[in-house]
């Protein structure tokens, strides 16, 4: 069966943003944004799954607005708006809170590593959020989704989901609508060299933005200094760069470092390896800060530019919303009808 094609993706304004972000998300938005129409959202609802000072919650919802239109994404063309503005991405994530089974959920790794030890004292919406994550996708009857690869179990139960609710009312949805499948299967779109930035600090952990410590991420708005501090202070090991991928076994600082260099420079792993096999990791930093520096500077630029002026940013929020709404609508209404709702 064929859907329109069309893309959705999220980040969380849980923040300032993160080099993991930008090269595991948002640099390759714009990539898309000729091909596809594309929703690009900021999920305030998922957010709140922990706790979020309310006027930070506010500014860092218009930070990530900033931070899609300074990575290279035009408002005319995209859809750019936030999550709690449509409210069919609440009445669909509870439809689906009622297909999801409790067995799926506990398999959620993101749960287990942000509720840690406290797992009781979580709330409930961060145990389901992958249903919401589900329901943002869905509700657009998004066909692809790029993500980081942090997140692709949670796609893959957004597929579980689709599929069982194509299922569970398969014959309802032949009757009303001449088709077999009411949702699509999103598919990810997980490509290139840093898929997985990991943390500077420990090459075990991913880059995140509300890990405490700062050294351990580059912000996409750092300014030169604070790159160069960051990068000279980054863990890694004695030895030299290997000359070989398989060079990176149990060391994976240096991969991490490398990897970051690959993904700014938009080469193969392979092709930078090659370029400083046998170097001292000092040297290396060096060439990594010049380069993690020019590549940002121009996104940091723009991303302060936009700041500073939060009334264009509300409104192409507002706009963003609307246009987002009246997709979302009708295909929320049509899930109410089969699921048997009154009045739908
Ligand atoms: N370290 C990373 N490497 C590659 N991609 C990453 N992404 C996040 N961290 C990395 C991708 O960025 C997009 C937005 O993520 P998010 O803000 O919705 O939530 P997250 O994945 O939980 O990111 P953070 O920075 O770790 O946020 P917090 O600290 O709030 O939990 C996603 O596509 C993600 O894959």
């Amino acid at each position: 069966m064929s859907f329109q094609e069309r893309v959705f993706s999220g980040v969380q304004p849980t923040g300032a943003l993160t080099l993991g972000n930008y090269l595991g998300a948002l640099s390759r938005f714009a990539d898309y944004q000729d091909k596809y129409e594309c929703l690009y959202c900021v999920v305030d609802m998922h957010a709140i799954t922990l706790w979020q000072d309310p006027k930070e919650l506010h500014e860092n919802t218009l930070g990530v607005t900033a931070a899609y239109l300074a990575s290279g994404l035009d408002p005319a063309k995209n859809i750019i708006f936030n999550q709690s503005q449509v409210a069919a991405h609440a009445e669909m994530a509870w439809v689906f809170n009622c297909v999801t089974r409790i067995g799926w959920l506990n398999r959620m790794t993101q749960f287990k590593e942000k509720a840690g030890k406290h797992r009781e004292n979580a709330s409930a919406g961060l145990y389901v959020y992958p249903s919401l994550m589900a329901a943002d996708i869905l509700v657009y009857k998004a066909t692809h989704v790029p993500v980081g690869d942090d997140q692709k179990q949670h796609l893959e139960l957004a597929r579980d989901i689709a599929q069982k609710f194509n299922h569970d009312f398969a014959d309802i949805i032949r009757e009303r609508t001449n088709l077999e499948d009411f949702f699509p299967q999103p598919e990810p779109l997980i490509e290139g060299p840093a898929m997985r930035v990991m943390s500077l600090r420990d090459g075990s952990k991913k880059m995140s933005k509300s890990d405490p410590s700062d050294n351990s991420r580059i912000n996409m708005d750092d300014d030169a200094d604070t790159i160069a501090q960051k990068i000279r202070k980054a863990k890694t090991d004695p030895e030299p760069l290997p000359d070989e991928e398989a060079g990176f076994e149990g060391r994976p600082e240096a991969e991490n470092l490398v990897g970051i260099y690959a993904a700014l420079a938009q080469e193969p792993k392979l092709a930078v390896v090659d370029r400083f096999a046998g170097a001292q990791f000092s040297e290396f930093k060096k060439d990594l800060t010049e380069l993690a520096v020019t590549t940002l500077a121009p996104v940091s630029d723009e991303l302060r530019r936009l700041k500073a002026d939060p009334g264009h940013l509300e409104s192409v929020l507002k706009a963003g919303s609307e246009r987002a709404e009246a997709i979302a609508e009708p295909i929320m209404k049509e899930t109410k009808a089969i699921v048997g709702f009154v009045g739908a």
